[in-house]
């Protein structure tokens, strides 16, 4: 194959949705430039590749990433240039041997990410095909439109409220991305409307990722009114949960709505509702290490068709997921960049589930950017899903936005 150079590789600091800094790196060949910028969770799971930050309280509480850009711009960017831009696997894998730790925490999981995502632009720019497309080199499967998963009430560590579970999500029965988008914001207007009447307009304020966020403590509440919304229509849908239970997990009980539940309370408590509701998927029920309750969870919740999916549990990290697949854990997997650190690895995670049957679903962080490469990289992967957050909000439509173009290009 005729190659593509490395020239230069530069980044920036640039502000994400929450109003922190994260970076921007901008990749250089001889006609091309690739750009990618790197999220930020904030229900992080341990075993993700480590977010490298300045740590100097004097500028941007300590969250700048001016180390991280150094990184990139004086230990990378001298061992990538003359490097093709096709050679994604083997850049990867370069940059994981410069940093010789487990976790990425010596150039940062940050600093890797970005340049691997803008490896992949710069190419795909050089091969002047859309990205998906390019990506679709690295999967065997057709490329194809993920489900939405809209994220319309937020609750967790992505709200002011007392809401224990993070995320609650309609899925539209459709990959016409048009219909699901319409749909989408139709169902958002109307639980504004309900959201308003029976708990006040301060309750139609927003969080982290869009959603709502009512002043309401019940973990079933928004499960019935989202429902009650949805089944009026002629639009087949269902829920979802992104309970993200590590974030409320206290030495050995979950703290929901000021009482302490057992494991057993919780997984009942999932039982019931995957019997009441047209429920899709339920991610992260339990804390990040608990593999045996998910495993006992996915059995139950086989029966019903719903989904158990891991997140902070298996981190997008390919050896965790194994771990996760052989005790029988999970049935669906978040895919999430900034994780792992490199596109390569995410590639290999989203392979070593789909050849394990495990349900896949392409994630944005709750701290966005308005970069789009994960919608490109749920088309071309043939994921099932895709979590974007509500239908609003600049760094959350740019994924939808995206999602539409490349539906027009794909009919
Ligand atoms: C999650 C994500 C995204 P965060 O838990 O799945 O919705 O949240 O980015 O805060 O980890
Ligand atoms: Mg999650």
């Amino acid at each position: 194959m005729f190659k593509i150079l490395i020239k230069n590789i530069s980044a920036k600091e640039i502000l994400d949705s929450r109003g922190n800094p994260t970076l921007e790196v901008s990749l250089w060949t001889e006609n091309f430039c690739g750009v990618a910028a790197v999220p930020s969770g904030a229900s992080t799971g341990k075993y993700e590749a480590a977010e490298l930050r300045d740590g100097d309280k004097n500028r941007f509480n300590g969250l700048g990433v001016k180390k991280a850009i150094q990184n990139i711009e004086k230990i990378i960017a001298p061992k990538l240039n003359g490097m093709s831009v096709f050679d994604q696997v083997k850049i990867d894998n370069l940059m994981k041997k410069m940093d010789g730790t487990k976790n990425k925490s010596r150039l940062g999981g940050n600093a890797m990410l970005g340049v691997s995502l803008a490896v992949a632009r710069a190419a795909a720019a050089s091969k002047n095909q859309p990205l998906y497309k390019y990506l679709g080199n690295f999967f065997n499967v057709k490329p194809q439109m993920p489900r939405l998963y809209m994220n319309l009430i937020n609750g967790g560590k992505h709200a002011n409220n007392d809401l224990a579970f993070q995320e609650y999500h309609i899925v539209p029965e459709t990959n016409d991305m048009e219909k699901a988008l319409e749909f989408g914001t139709a169902v958002f207007r109307e639980l504004k409307k309900a959201v308003i009447k029976k708990y006040g307009k301060l309750s139609a304020n927003i969080g982290d990722e869009g959603g709502l966020v009512p002043d309401i403590t019940d973990a079933e509440e928004p499960l019935k009114i989202l429902w009650s919304i949805v089944k009026m229509s002629n639009v087949k849908c269902y829920l979802a949960l992104d309970v993200a239970a590590n974030s409320f997990y206290e030495k050995g009980k979950y703290i929901i709505n000021n009482k302490k539940l057992k494991t057993e309370d919780l997984l009942n408590l999932y039982k019931n509702l995957i019997k009441r509701y047209p429920m899709v998927s339920i991610e992260d029920p339990f804390h990040e290490e608990d593999f045996d309750n998910f495993a006992r969870l996915r059995e139950f919740a086989d029966k019903f068709k719903v989904k158990i999916v891991g997140d902070d549990l298996t981190v997008t990290n390919p050896e965790r997921i194994k771990q996760a697949i052989k005790k029988g854990s999970i049935s669906g997997i978040i895919i999430k960049p900034n994780q792992i650190g490199t596109l390569t690895e995410v590639i290999e995670a989203i392979k070593i589930s789909q050849k394990n049957n495990i349900t896949c679903i392409v994630s944005h962080r709750s701290g966005e950017t308005n970069d789009d490469f994960i919608s490109d990289l749920a088309v071309a992967s043939g994921a099932f899903g895709i979590k974007a957050g509500a239908p609003i909000r600049g760094e959350r439509v740019a994924k939808y936005n995206r999602l539409w173009e490349i539906n027009r290009g794909l009919k």
